[in-house]
């Protein structure tokens, strides 16, 4: 067999870049490339680069409203023998043993992993860094520190290392990376935590053109958190969970203090019910609240994003007293890895949002527009569960479970954060 032809000149490197600008000019994308001549060779490498992460395909799907997730039919009330109400599963401590040994048995016998959405821009909180990195307290503690020592607890548990996926985004991984390099995830090895990437999506001019953020880069934005299960497949995470025999990955976000990592009761309930993806729900503080609700559409749960949830509905009252729509999302699931990995395969819809998106204009300046210019892409990852085949909704007591850190001040801000902290015994 004669040696491969290995000599490769820099003519076939330029020609794939003219290729890639052929591409994009093809499919009405060629103004990305406008400055292309007077950039020099690293910026124009890294505007080749950020074309490359563009699915022109996926772009020109966008633009004609295809992938989008079609207008939800209106929500039905959650009910069904798949609900599991506190204070019915405390009053039934039967099930509850034996769901809490099953979860335990699956922990022990390392069908387990760990998944944290840690890619989210933090915009809203107003910290340089990523989120995990704040540092909530008591002193220096921060977000990662808490995961951390829940991870190591469940570890403990299990009597070996949970493997604990902590996916990032391009906006927050080499942040991420430095701060673990720096000051580690106290009490968990090294070698069972993954750090994976998620992808990202293009905005979209009404036009359905892209933007250029820069000369050398064109605006895109993490793909949301329903981009884990994507990026699970490509990063070849989702055959490394399978060779390790993991069945169940318990996910959650790093923005919840409280959220723990694996909860035996509710990975039994799920398990029990031979589910493929559960989710953990607790009562609504009120119509209002930022949180989305878990309902039911043709029998099966689904989430509504409190975006989405006409003001009528969110204060609709339930024929017994209390809201309708009650069970507001706790973003802490349970899916089964074979469920995950058809859904990495499948993907999910992608929801689009109309946001202020700064870009550069035909003369090169840099444009902050007042007001929403463009429309944001992402996928939620709770859009997989109307695809699920069966799986459990539990409620928890939100005072044990739930202290999001969203906001700089007010409502899910750190000062709410530390005293729900305090108030959980969590200090
Ligand atoms: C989310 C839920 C809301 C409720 C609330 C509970 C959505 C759209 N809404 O509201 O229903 O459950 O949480 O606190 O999920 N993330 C990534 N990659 C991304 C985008 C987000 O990892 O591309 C992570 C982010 O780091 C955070 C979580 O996902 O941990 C949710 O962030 P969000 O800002 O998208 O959603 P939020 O907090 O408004």
């Amino acid at each position: 067999m004669s040696d491969p032809d290995l000599s490769f000149t820099t003519e076939d490197f330029l020609l794939s870049e003219k290729a890639v600008v052929e591409r994009f000019t093809a499919a009405g994308q060629g103004h990305v490339f406008r400055f292309l001549d007077r950039l020099d060779w690293k910026r124009k490498n890294a505007l080749f680069l950020s074309a490359k992460s563009v699915d022109l395909d996926l772009v020109a799907r966008l633009a004609s409203g295809k992938s989008l997730a079609p207008p939800a039919p209106p929500p039905e009330p959650l009910e069904g023998p798949f609900v599991h109400r506190r204070q019915a599963l405390q009053d039934n401590r039967v099930l509850r043993e034996q769901a809490e040994a099953a979860g335990l048995a699956l922990l022990r016998g390392g069908k387990v992993a760990i998944l944290t959405v840690a890619g989210g821009q933090g915009t809203r909180l107003g910290f340089p860094g990523p989120k995990g990195c704040y540092p909530v307290g008591p002193g220096q503690r921060t977000l990662f520190d808490i995961h951390a020592a829940a991870v190591a607890a469940a570890s403990r548990e299990a009597g070996k290392p949970v493997p604990w996926i902590l996916l990032v985004s391009p906006t927050t991984e080499e942040a991420t990376r430095a701060y673990i390099r720096r000051r580690g995830l106290p009490g968990v090895a090294p070698a069972q935590v993954r750090i994976v990437c998620q992808g990202v999506l293009p905005a979209l001019t009404d036009e359905g053109k892209l933007l250029l953020e820069d000369v050398d880069r064109i605006a895109t934005a993490p793909d949301g958190h329903g981009g884990c299960l994507k990026a699970l497949r490509l990063t070849g995470t989702l055959a490394w969970l399978v060779n390790l025999g993991v069945e169940e990955l318990c996910y959650f976000q790093v923005d919840n203090p409280l959220a723990p990592p694996v909860d035996p009761l509710f990975l039994g309930l799920h398990h029990r019910a031979k589910g493929q993806m559960s989710s953990k729900v607790f009562l609504k503080s009120d119509p209002a609240e930022k949180v989305g609700v878990v309902v039911c559409r043709h029998g099966k749960p689904a989430v509504i994003e409190y975006t989405e949830l006409p003001k009528e509905q969110a204060e609709r009252k339930a024929p017994g007293g209390g809201l309708q729509y009650w069970a507001a999302n706790m973003a802490s699931h349970v899916l089964s890895m074979p469920f995950a990995a058809a859904v990495a395969f499948r993907g999910l819809p992608v929801h689009r949002v109309r946001k202020a998106v700064p870009f550069v204009d035909a003369d090169g300046n840099r444009v902050v527009p007042p007001e929403p210019n463009a429309w944001k892409h992402e996928s939620f990852v709770f859009d997989a569960m109307p695809l699920s085949a069966g799986g459990v909704v539990m409620e928890v007591d939100r005072s044990r479970e739930f202290a999001p850190l969203k906001n700089a001040a007010g409502m899910d801000s750190p000062e709410t954060v530390r005293l729900l902290l305090q108030s959980a015994g969590k200090w």
